[in-house]
């Protein structure tokens, strides 16, 4: 398989999980700044013009972060990153949706692009304060479901991923200061091989 990624994106979520799974794959790095999403070579691949873009073995493309987690974790059942408990697996879906569609797509999206939900420059600071109140609203939401456990639903899991890239947004990136069970997660996430070998890869 292929990850279309570029550095620190939501990408490396998948990235994640593809070090977590441990089979070989090829990782095809994007540079955002010369646009090279933008770029026909990859808009053939994906129209979409976002990463994180997996081809698979047989060359069909699978997009969008939520659609690709449940891939992998379904067609890697030994690695146990879907639970099995239909509890478990009905929250670790509701947390990965909820750090993808609400904390970055709502949240972090406004603070990195303001352009994309105001034309006017005048209103960029307003839209990036408005998408840290979500974000932030977002992480002490987490921080509640993560209290008293290790990982979002007790077992590690897909949610993970997905919590670990937005949280190392707004630490990492941003240097915004975290929730203590949310930074104590985004720790414990690092610690783990496979996070450590992304991290390296992607030049962190
Ligand atoms: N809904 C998509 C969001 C993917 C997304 O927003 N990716 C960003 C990087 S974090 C991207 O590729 N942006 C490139 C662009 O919009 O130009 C998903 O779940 O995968």
């Amino acid at each position: 398989m292929e990850l279309y990624y570029s550095p620190g994106a939501c990408s490396i979520g998948i990235h994640v999980l593809l070090d977590e799974i441990g089979k070989p794959y090829q990782l095809k790095k994007l540079n955002f700044a010369n646009r090279e999403q933008y770029a026909p070579e990859f808009t053939r691949i994906n129209p979409k013009s976002k990463v994180p873009t997996l081809v698979r073995d047989d060359g069909s493309v699978l997009t969008e972060f939520p659609a690709i987690a449940a891939y992998l974790a379904r067609t890697n059942p030994d690695k146990h990153l879907l639970p099995e408990d239909v509890e478990h697996q009905a929250r670790a879906l509701e947390a990965l949706d909820y750090a993808v569609a609400t904390i970055h797509m709502q949240g972090f999206s406004r603070q990195f692009r303001p352009g994309n939900f105001s034309p006017n420059e005048a209103e960029h600071e307003a839209v990036r304060a408005r998408g840290r109140e979500i974000s932030d609203r977002g992480f002490a939401i987490m921080d509640k479901t993560l209290d008293g456990k290790e990982y979002v639903v007790g077992p590690y899991s897909i949610a993970d991923a997905a919590l670990f890239y937005v949280e190392f947004w707004g630490q990492d990136r941003l240097k915004q200061q975290l929730p203590p069970h949310c930074a104590a997660h985004l720790a414990r996430m690092k610690a783990r091989p496979a996070v450590q070998s992304t991290l390296k890869a992607e030049g962190f």
